[in-house]
């Protein structure tokens, strides 16, 4: 079956431990015919065998979710429902969920608690929720933080992914780690100088500093909206962005074709999280000032204090020694 290979590969040797492994998100209030669902998150740094472990709601009849070994990996997720029509609903998640036999409506729409006990009949984690907490209108109620408290209203919300639910992924609501993100962008054509001149912003959304990321411009010169041969017309890269902090990049492009084009911005982390941010697009626009408008200095303004000069974050960016009057 799939979720063996899924859960059970190169982890055999791990012992099996209860640290780690959360109420992730809850599908009580499902609609059109979703079967309601619990998704387990493993938080910690080692697999966990979950056999003979038990979920139940406040009437407390505990429900096994496995009477063999079933592995859930470090940073792994694992959902539990009890209809297989789960899975024509998130084909996606195929693979990532289990079937555990409780009754049709496991999970009270007007509140209920949902609690995990491992195979000695430990607490594992227990969820106690109401509709204030959110999840409803046929969408999942999300788990913020896996490390915070499932005990915190604070810590908990409606999902907002355009799904309404995010089985067997990372939560709508939980802070990327790795994200950057394109957050302004111009493009200027300078006849008299014969470049272009393109200004754009990166941001780190996410919580983890990104070591390292590169810029990319593209100016789309057969308006197919594809990066094609010869319309990459610059690059360049940045380092040690910290969570919360943008860096600007000013590069300029000698030469480039004059004309009315479209120019892509891009910038690319080979682990980010969210990459439908990464890029903008900008009108490439004509400049007749020739002479009057300077492009002088490289502007680096991360948002959270930190000294300047400290190293940490100077990209290669090309400069232009300015000649302003
Ligand atoms: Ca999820
Ligand atoms: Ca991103």
């Amino acid at each position: 079956m799939n979720w063996k290979i899924a859960f059970m590969v190169g982890v055999l040797t791990n012992m099996a431990i209860s640290q780690g492994v959360v109420i992730n998100e809850l599908m009580y209030g499902p609609s059109g015919g979703e079967p309601e669902w619990v998704e387990l998150y493993n938080n910690g740094p080692d697999s966990v065998n979950i056999r003979d472990w038990t979920i139940c709601n406040k009437t407390g009849v505990r429900y096994f979710l496995r009477l063999s070994d079933l592995y859930i990996r470090s940073h792994s997720y694992l959902v539990i429902t009890n209809s297989n029509t789960f899975a024509d609903i998130h084909p996606e998640a195929v693979g990532r969920y289990i079937i555990v036999s409780w009754s049709q409506y496991f999970l009270v729409n007007s509140g209920d608690t949902v609690a995990l006990h491992d195979e000695r009949g430990t607490l594992v984690d227990s969820v106690y929720y109401s509709p204030s907490w959110g999840g409803t209108g046929g969408k999942s109620l999300e788990r913020k933080s896996a490390s915070d408290s499932s005990r915190s209203k604070q810590n908990w919300g409606t999902s907002i992914d355009p799904g309404g639910s995010t089985p067997g992924i990372v939560n709508s609501l939980t802070p990327k780690e790795y994200d950057l993100k394109l957050s302004a962008f111009s493009a200027v054509y300078m006849p008299g100088e014969s470049k272009s001149v393109f200004d754009f912003w990166v941001k780190n959304v996410g919580t983890k500093t990104v070591p390292l990321f590169s810029v990319n411009v593209i100016i789309d010169y057969d308006s197919d909206s594809l990066a094609g041969a010869g319309e990459l017309v610059a690059t360049d890269s940045g380092r040690g962005l910290n969570g919360g902090d943008s860096i600007r990049f000013l590069i300029e492009k000698i030469s480039a074709n004059p004309g009315r084009y479209n120019v892509i911005a891009r910038a690319d982390c080979p682990f980010d999280q969210d990459t439908t941010n990464n890029w903008m697009i900008a009108r490439l626009r004509f400049s007749y000032s020739s002479g009057s408008i300077v492009v002088n200095e490289i502007m680096y303004a991360p948002v959270s204090p930190r000294p300047e000069g400290s190293g940490a974050l100077l990209p290669s960016i090309r400069r232009r020694e300015g000649t302003k009057a």
